[in-house]
Formats: structure tokens, sequence, C-alpha cells
């Protein structure tokens, strides 16, 4: 591959003038330090569980199948990487930022920039398909300042329907999100800083299982007399010794206090992980009736929630818009369209 892989991710970027204390983490980074998934574990266990190979391939895990990765031709020299989730055989629901043009600084690029890649393996893509138009969730705004309302959204109306995989079920139900649910996530992020990965070609479709800490509702504001309502979705990555818990603790920096008032366990599930650069889009699944259902996309995650604490390491939190604070915009657009 001649081009740069350039994974997408995003922080919030709140400017509110204001110092905010930060706090030493509470151990030492060195004595704990990971990156993505849990130290203890492998990432081909975190790409077995993507896969649905046995044992993962019951009732009690989600059918990942039904995630994408995204190539997006951002610049000269640059393929951009984000993640998705096909939600009908020719919609694919993924972030906002995902599609933001670097070349003329516009949102969204053109949707001949974007390509869905099928299957476990960007590298070796079981089917290819090209993107006819691109939807931005109305309030979306390409500049920083709109991450914290809850509206990072994006639908893909795929060229050619992709037939070989089944579809997720999106969440509706606005109130269905529960505090301390167990949720997985699964995306296409970077795992290059691993052992044994090559920076060069596409990580592969991993997912990990975490607890959601935090629901944000009603984050409305207005553009053009129009009020617009998103909503978030939060977790924090725990460490096995529970060392860290930035969900739990006592120290909130502005952009975590943006998530709301809550608590967090300082519980470390057995496939616990965090997100990283180029999960951007992914989904997360929680089993509500008794079927796995999507109820977010990875917007990005919460800066430094701890003076040290480093980017996809333990006490990561990463934060996901909430898909039913936005059901009528996405039924409307895959009626008409
Ligand atoms: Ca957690
Ligand atoms: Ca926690």
């Amino acid at each position: 591959m001649t081009k740069n892989l350039i994974y997408l991710f995003c922080f919030f970027l709140i400017s509110c003038g204001v110092t905010d204390d930060v706090l030493e983490p509470s151990v030492d980074p060195e004595v704990i330090e990971t990156f993505g998934i849990r130290h203890d574990k492998t990432l081909w266990q975190y790409e077995k569980i993507a896969s649905n190979e046995a044992p993962f391939n019951t009732g009690d895990y989600p059918d990942f199948s039904s995630v994408v990765s995204l190539e997006m031709d951002i610049s000269k020299n640059d393929v951009g990487i984000c993640s998705g989730v096909l939600i009908a055989p020719n919609w694919v629901l993924t972030a906002g930022h995902c599609v933001y043009d670097y070349d003329t600084d516009k949102s969204p690029m053109a949707a001949s920039k974007i390509k869905v890649n099928v299957g476990n393996d960007p590298e070796n893509p079981i089917q290819t398909v090209n993107v006819q138009q691109i939807f931005l969730a109305p309030s979306w705004l390409a500049k920083g300042d709109f991450f914290v309302y809850g509206n990072d959204l994006c639908l893909l109306k795929l060229a050619s329907p992709i037939t070989k995989i089944p579809t997720a079920t999106l969440n509706y139900d606005t109130s269905s999100e529960k505090v301390n649910a167990e949720l997985w996530f699964s995306g296409f992020g970077d795992y290059s800083q691993q052992k044994g990965q090559n920076a060069d070609v596409f990580s592969k479709k991993h997912a990990y299982q975490n607890i959601l800490d935090r629901v944000k509702e009603g984050l409305g504001h207005f553009i053009s007399n129009e009020t617009y309502t998103g909503g978030m979705l939060a977790f924090d990555f725990d460490d096995p010794a529970g060392l860290v818990n930035t969900l739990g603790d006592s120290y909130a920096n502005e952009e975590e206090r943006s998530l709301g008032e809550g608590s967090s366990q300082n519980v470390c599930l057995n496939w616990e992980g965090g997100t990283v650069e180029g999960d951007s889009g992914g989904p997360i699944f929680m089993k509500i009736n008794n079927k796995w259902v999507v109820i977010g996309i990875l917007n990005g995650g919460v800066t430094e929630p701890l003076k040290g604490i480093k980017d996809s390491g333990y006490g990561d939190i990463s934060t996901f818009t909430k898909c039913s604070s936005h059901a009528n915009w996405i039924k409307s657009i895959l009626s008409k369209n």
C-alpha cells in the first residue's frame, strides 16, 4: 500500500475558558500500561470474538458480521479509516466526523471518496461497495464544537446492496439504554501499537465488552430556528486490578462532566476493552428483549480523564452518539430515499 493510513477519531472540543484542576493518576501508568485491550490477553482473541468463531457464536454474543470498515480517500497521500454498521442492505450508519473532507475543509466529502468493505479483514474484503449518497444528521456541522450535542451521525446510502451479511437492528426506544448493562463494541481501529502488528496494513475487525456507565439525554441546541436534541452514551476502560476507574472516581474534568452525573464500577470484564483510533462510527450492541441491538455509534473519547493516562489505555473514556435520540431522522431518511 502506498498511501498512509489515517485512523479517524475525535475528542471533545470544548472551549470554556476555564482551567481545570488536573490530578495526577493514582497509580503509575507504567505498571498497568496497555492499548485497547486487556494487557493480559492477546489481540487475536478479540479478533476471534469479532469473527463469531466458537465459542463466541452463541446468543451470549452479538453477531458482529454487520460491522463494516470504511475507507475514505481523504487526500492524495492519505486513506482515512472508520467503522460502520449495516442497518439495511443498502444503508450503513456511521459517525458524522468520518465524512469530513480535509481537502475542501467541508462536510460531507463526495460520496465517491468512500468505499465500504465487508468481512473481518479489510485487506481481503468479501465484498466492496461504493457509496451513492451521504446524509449527515441535520444538526451535525463539521466544526468540533458540536461534538458535545450527541449528534455525530451519518447515513451512507450504498450504490448497490450488501447481501452477504445480515443487517443489524437499531434500537429506537429512547428509554431502553440502561446504565450498568453489558455492552459489546466492534470496529476496525488501529492496533499497530500492539506487538506483531504492521502499521502499513489495515487492522482486522475486533470486538470487546464493557459496561454502560453514562446515558445523557436531551442535548438540545438551536440551528436556524430549529431545535435539535441529541444523546450520548459512555463507558470507561477498567483495569483487572481495579486501580483506575475514571467514571467512578471523584475527579472529572470539563469534558467528563458534560456526560452528566453518575458512577461506575471498577470491574474489568473478561473481554474488557477501550476504543482506538479508526473505531469511530463503529456500533455498540446491547441485549434488549433478548435480542442484541445497536444502541450507539462511536463518536470519540474524553481527553485525558486523569493526567498521564494514555489514549486507549486503562482509564480511557469512550463516548457514543445515542441512536434512539435520532430515531425519527433515521426512519425518515430510510423511508424517503
Ligand atoms: Ca468499564
Ligand atoms: Ca469503571
